[in-house]
């Protein structure tokens, strides 16, 4: 077998249709509160995750909590393993806060904390593999919600303070940084949906004022990094962001679609990446005048002073890019029930959002499978961004199997890599990296551990939590190995096995036998 893979290689590099380019660079990802466990030992204090699971067990699916998860706080050196064993280039994890720092103020840092994540880095860095840390996945220190969390225009303060914190001790040794993850998720998915902690409903106010504090924090982060630390240390540093392919219900819709796009993503782009930099000004205009006819004085959205504006303009030094499904879009009609932004509809848009029947759903309720749209999605970065470096930091597929045997799993990565590599080659995006989610099995937010990502399977019944490879870890390895979209791997779960190497074999030695008649 190993000789046909190494056959195959030499022959097939030929056709080079499928290849991702030199300098393309894989990783996976995961996120501490999903994976670490170790809830309050080794002084780690509680963040607001910790404190909406406990207080609110119906928060979850299965009623259950992050307090061990995955328990990488312990078992971390088989997770370099795995990252190891995909051959990947980059391990994306981000530092729990108040592990780090339990007051949430940096006054007072926990040893156990920086220990634990020097001895994760220093030991990736030492078996070639790079770390891309994110400083925030969503678990702001309880100590800092009970003053109001990302409401409170303090927390830029907060979120700098620790940001030069976390640059200081490790900045040195990691070379690329996510300052926040998903803004959408700590905003939308908190105070308009109240799914997320911690659970505050205040749609069309709390969610607007998050967004405010948050492009303030990132900016105030990238600043210290750009004048602090990058002539120190190389880095390029950037805010992530979900984006949701939203698609025109039909050709009269194509309007509606870019204004939910602007409200989804452009909130979180226009003040950093545009010339003009502030809030996407239809979309400023679309709160203000709803919120003067509803009878405020001013608008909902707050406004950005000039300062502020420059402050937070140009903040960036590449891309980072979430996807993982899509929705059509179209204009509400009087009839209709407005559901819940972003899922379903937008009241301030007056738009209705909803998933193509055509796509395939996954096991989770709001993931149904449209590989098509990471390639519109990066198309729309280049066309409104300009040309700078795009990583794809999260794309994953979820179910609720234990099944090693994950042919969807598998598809789903191969759709979208393909999507990728025609954005690539067909499109002129400078797409430069692409991050599978996740590792493995993890608490997945409000689904607990009902729905699973993991390359790798875990057990959460067993003590050891017992990692063990899918299909698509053996897949996603060998795209890494082979750079090539559909590799030669054996599948070690498949029944007949056996005849499909012949089969599969067979086929790519005809196809490569016609390359090289072309050649
Ligand atoms: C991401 N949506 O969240 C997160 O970054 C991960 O922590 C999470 O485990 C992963 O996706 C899978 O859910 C999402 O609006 C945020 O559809 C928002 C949406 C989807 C995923």
């Amino acid at each position: 077998n190993t000789f046909v893979i190494s056959f195959y290689r030499i022959i097939f590099s030929v056709g080079k249709a499928q290849d991702f380019p030199a300098g393309f660079k894989f990783g996976v990802a995961t996120a501490a509160y999903q994976v670490e466990g170790a809830w309050n030992i080794s002084g780690r204090a509680s963040s607001i995750w910790d404190e909406f699971v406990h207080s609110r067990p119906q928060a979850t699916a299965d009623h259950s909590t992050g307090d061990v998860a995955c328990d990488s706080f312990h078992l971390w050196r088989r997770d370099i393993d795995m990252v190891a064993e995909l051959g990947v280039d980059f391990y994306r994890f981000s530092i729990s806060w108040t592990r780090l720092y339990p007051n949430g103020f940096t006054n007072y840092l926990n040893e156990d904390g920086k220990r634990y994540y020097e001895d994760l880095i220093d030991t990736l860095l030492n078996r070639g593999i790079e770390p891309l840390v994110t400083l925030y996945h969503w678990d702001l220190p309880q100590k800092f919600q009970d003053l109001g969390g990302w409401t409170n225009p303090l927390v830029v303060e907060w979120f700098a303070e620790y940001a030069r914190a976390v640059f200081t001790l490790f900045a040195d040794r990691v070379h690329t940084w996510i300052t926040i993850n998903e803004p959408i998720a700590l905003c939308d998915m908190v105070y308009h949906v109240g799914s997320h902690a911690p659970g505050i409903l205040s749609p069309g106010v709390g969610n607007y004022i998050c967004m405010k504090n948050v492009m303030l924090a990132h900016a105030k982060a990238w600043r210290i990094f750009d004048e602090e630390f990058r002539s120190k240390h190389y880095g390029r540093i950037a805010i992530c962001n979900m984006h949701l392919a939203y698609e025109p219900a039909s050709d009269e819709e194509t309007e509606a679609a870019e204004l939910a796009r602007q409200l989804f993503v452009g909130v979180y782009t226009h003040p950093i990446y545009s010339a003009a930099g502030g809030w996407p000004p239809k979309i400023e205009k679309i709160i203000s005048d709803r919120s003067l006819k509803d009878g405020y004085n001013y608008s909902r959205l707050p406004a950005f002073t000039t300062a502020e504006k420059d402050l937070i303009r140009g903040t960036y030094d590449f891309y980072a890019m979430n996807y993982y499904t899509g929705r059509l879009v179209r204009k509400a009609k009087i009839a209709d029930k407005y559901g819940i932004w972003p899922l379903e509809a937008s009241t301030d848009l007056e738009v209705i959002v909803y998933p193509d029947p055509k796509w395939k759903m996954s096991d989770s309720y709001w993931l149904y499978v449209y590989p098509e749209g990471i390639r519109h999605q990066l198309n729309w970065i280049g066309k409104n961004y300009g040309n700078q470096a795009i990583i794809i930091t999260e794309n994953g597929y979820s179910d609720s199997k234990m099944d090693l045997n994950d042919k969807e799993r598998v598809q789903y990565h191969r759709g979208h890599l393909k999507q990728v590599l025609l954005s690539i080659y067909e499109d002129d995006v400078n797409v430069t990296g692409y991050t599978a989610w996740s590792l493995m099995d993890n608490f997945e937010w409000n689904s607990g551990y009902t729905q699973r990502f993991g390359l790798y399977a875990v057990d959460f019944t067993s003590p050891l939590r017992t990692r063990t490879p899918r299909a698509s870890a053996l897949y996603y390895g060998a795209v890494v190995r082979q750079r090539l979209l559909d590799p030669v791997y054996d599948n070690p779960y498949q029944t007949s096995r056996a005849s499909n190497i012949v089969i599969h074999t067979s086929v790519n030695l005809f196809i490569t036998l016609i390359n090289l008649m072309y050649c």
